[in-house]
């Protein structure tokens, strides 16, 4: 098995990034963003909870995020592999990942983190915001919790993946195209390492 995660702040490519990798790698996209978009599109408990943090700029509940992980994965038991984007957010949620991971005698093969400037994150977040309809990505002031979220709770858990030599930034400004190529060959390497 082959476990990715991509890592980065709101609007670094991970989604952009991940539709494009799944359809080259063959792996399971797990998107806590979208699995959490979906639950409040069909008005679910689920949905309607997680709605009042996500318009916030708030993360939602470890628990939920977790759960939601752990039921895709229990629907994916022959998978190749999983990427993971937008998750784990949290000390919490990655000791989790490692854990339900260890359960499937598999673990985290690479953590791909996306650098992206604060004024280019805006940008691309406030644009996104025109066309989609997205709650958290019109209003300013909660694009800016988001980023504030993402350097307290986020960011620190890098270290966890640093530590283990599973890490490795990659330039995340440029076309889609370039990001994509970088990625890849990130990928490639890691995957030769990893090789039986
Ligand atoms: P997510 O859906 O994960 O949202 P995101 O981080 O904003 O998206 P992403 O980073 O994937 O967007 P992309 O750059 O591809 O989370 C939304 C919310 O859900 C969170 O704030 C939180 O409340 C909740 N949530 C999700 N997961 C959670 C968890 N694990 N725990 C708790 N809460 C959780 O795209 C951004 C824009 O940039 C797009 O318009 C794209 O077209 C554009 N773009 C991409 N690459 C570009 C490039 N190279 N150049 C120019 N534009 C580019």
């Amino acid at each position: 098995m082959f476990n990715l995660i991509l890592f980065g702040p709101p609007g670094s490519g991970k989604g952009t990034q991940s539709e494009k990798l799944v359809e080259k790698y063959g792996l399971i996209h797990l998107s806590t963003g979208n699995l959490l978009r979906e639950e409040i599109a069909n008005r679910t408990p689920l949905g309607l909870e997680a709605k009042n943090f996500i318009d916030k700029g708030q993360l939602v509940p470890d628990e939920v995020v977790i759960g939601m992980i752990d039921s895709c994965l229990e629907h994916h038991k022959q998978a190749s592999g999983f990427l993971f984007d937008g998750f784990p957010r949290t000390t919490a949620q990655a000791q989790a990942l490692d854990k339900l991971l260890a359960l499937k005698k598999t673990e985290i093969a690479l953590v791909l983190s996306l650098e992206v400037g604060e004024e280019e994150l805006i940008k691309r977040l406030l644009n996104r915001g025109k066309t989609s309809g997205r709650s958290d990505d019109t209003n300013e002031t909660v694009i800016h919790q988001r980023f504030t979220v993402y350097k307290n709770e986020t960011a620190p858990i890098a270290d966890h993946y640093k530590k283990l030599k599973r890490f490795q930034s990659i330039k995340g400004e440029g076309t889609v195209e370039e990001i994509f190529d970088s990625i890849c060959q990130a990928i490639d390497k890691r995957m030769k390492a990893t090789a039986p």
